[in-house]
């Protein structure tokens, strides 16, 4: 199939793609598949403006109704499920597989939300007072803005987007402007639910195609309460505090430097598995991908002879074609990044194994890394930091606190994990005193989580919770209620007031 003919499959026609200012490139081969029409702030308060008419009747409409739409959401993602993973593949430049899971997860978030919409239960609470009742409603809370990362051009949209729309908020979908077309193929995806559908409010979602100033309207914007935003520390870094400032709600899930600890009871095939899907799946662009090993000084040696050769036999190549498991980075500038990282790593005293251009005569123009894996003497600077790029800094430890603390010195703290079959260490490693992320695993990979959990992560991974769980409250107001049924006005704390 041509990068064309993916594009088409998912219904995008040749005159919505051309003739714009925005241009897309595919990292498979860094040709250009499209050139996009932008919009500019007054484009974007209308739409705002859209948005709040949505809201005033969607906050009306019962909950499992609301529902329905997610169901029928669901339905249209599955009968498409291979042309958007496609699209995924070609835009990001991850495998098909992974292209496809990314569909799935969409998929597996409608399902959730469906039954959510029946559940979005608040507390009946003891009143102190005779004749009292109290309890604790959810409501509606408005439009919610959703930006969205290259990496993962889809599912994190559809975490937020399947959330919001049963707890009765519009969305407004800011994607990167590396991946645009998957958010168009999928808005598309999303009118075919609609018209089954059959009577919702126009405006329910709406996608801003643009650059980083167009996202700045929604996080300006008093009229988007809630802006739910993925992607690097630095974007967080402008987004947080301008929608703090007017006492609108982030939900933030930012970068992730994510560790594993390898202890001397780990079952070590299970753990080599683990780490290659982990540090190199979506050449290591996931914000969950493995970063960081650390290793007992008992099971390094034994793993890393491993570990080396696996990745100098790593497939690289087209992420669409059968078998392989690495695709390219998403663009120059992340190849520079990681070929940076890679020099300061040595600098500080790091063995480098892999690393470099693959492909570059088959793709010149598109940027395949080979895998790297660096040894490093101790957690210097650039371990500490995020790069997005498959490098996997190797790190030893003696004691079980040493790791913890060798682990939890970053400053992130979305995913992490350990393998180990001593309970003792495992419990130690869940617990108050271990693995200080929002996600901790035990013998399994830091990336790759379900959407049943809540999703997200501490310090500079921003504190949001999105998917499972009950991150749904972050989508609606909470209102406490207290009726009085009796005859008489008790006020709380025993309190007197005769007037
Ligand atoms: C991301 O990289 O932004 O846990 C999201 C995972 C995926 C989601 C990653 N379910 O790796």
């Amino acid at each position: 199939m041509g990068h064309r003919d993916i594009i088409s499959a998912c219904g995008l026609t040749a005159s919505e793609i051309e003739g714009g200012t925005l241009t897309v490139r595919t990292p498979v081969d860094g040709t250009e598949i499209a050139r996009l029409k932008t919009r500019n702030t007054a484009d974007i308060q209308a739409m705002i403006a859209k948005g709040v008419k949505a809201f005033e009747s969607w906050r009306q409409v019962p909950a499992p109704r609301r529902g329905e739409l997610v169901r029928l959401l669901g339905e249209e993602l599955r009968a498409e499920k291979k042309n958007l993973g496609r699209l995924v593949t070609l835009e990001a430049g991850k495998i098909l597989q992974e292209g496809l899971g990314e569909v799935q997860e969409m998929i597996d978030i409608c399902d959730f939300a469906v039954g959510l919409s029946r559940q979005l239960y608040g507390l009946t609470i003891a009143s102190e007072r005779l004749g009292h009742a109290m309890r604790e409603t959810w409501h509606p809370m408005g439009v919610c803005g959703v930006i969205t990362a290259f990496n993962f051009p889809v599912a994190p949209w559809a975490w937020n987007a399947a959330l919001a729309l049963v707890c009765g908020d519009p969305v407004i979908w800011k994607p990167s402007e590396k991946t645009p077309l998957s958010a168009l193929a999928t808005a598309r995806i999303f009118e075919r639910a609609l018209a089954k559908f059959g009577d919702a409010p126009t405006g329910l979602l709406q996608v801003v195609i643009g650059g980083r100033e167009t996202g700045q309207v929604l996080v300006e914007s008093r009229d988007v309460p809630i802006v739910s935003a993925t992607g690097s520390t630095a974007m967080g870094r402008a987004v947080g505090p301008k929608v703090a400032e007017r006492f609108g709600r982030a939900i933030l899930e930012l970068g992730g430097n994510n560790g594993m600890i390898v202890a001397p009871s780990a079952d070590l095939e299970l753990a080599l598995r683990a780490i290659v899907f982990s540090a190199v799946g979506t050449a290591g662009q996931r914000c969950t991908s493995l970063r960081r090993l650390i290793l007992h000084e008992s099971v390094y040696d034994t793993l890393l002879k491993r570990l080396i050769p696996v990745y100098e036999r790593l497939a690289i190549g087209d992420p669409l074609s059968d078998g392989v498991l690495v695709g390219p980075l998403i663009d120059a500038a992340a190849f520079a990044g990681m070929n940076k990282a890679l020099e300061q790593a040595k600098k500080d005293g790091g063995i480098v194994h892999g690393g470099g251009r693959a492909l570059a005569d088959k793709y010149p123009q598109a940027h395949y890394a080979k895998p790297a894996i660096v040894e490093m003497p101790s957690q210097t600077e650039i371990v500490r930091h995020e790069t997005f790029a498959p490098i996997l800094y190797v790190m030893k430890y003696r004691e079980f606190a040493e790791a913890v603390a060798l682990h939890n010195a970053v400053p992130q703290g979305l995913a992490s994990c350990i393998f180990s079959t001593d309970v003792r260490e495992t419990e130690a490693f869940l617990s108050a005193t271990g693995s200080d992320c929002g996600i901790a695993n035990v013998n399994i990979g830091p990336s790759g989580a379900e959407i049943g959990g809540a999703f997200g992560g501490e310090k500079e991974t921003g504190g949001g919770r999105e998917s499972g769980s009950d991150a749904w409250k972050g989508y609606m107001r909470r209102q406490t209620n207290t009726v009085n049924y009796s005859r008489a006005l008790p006020l709380a704390q025993g309190i007197k007031f005769e007037i």
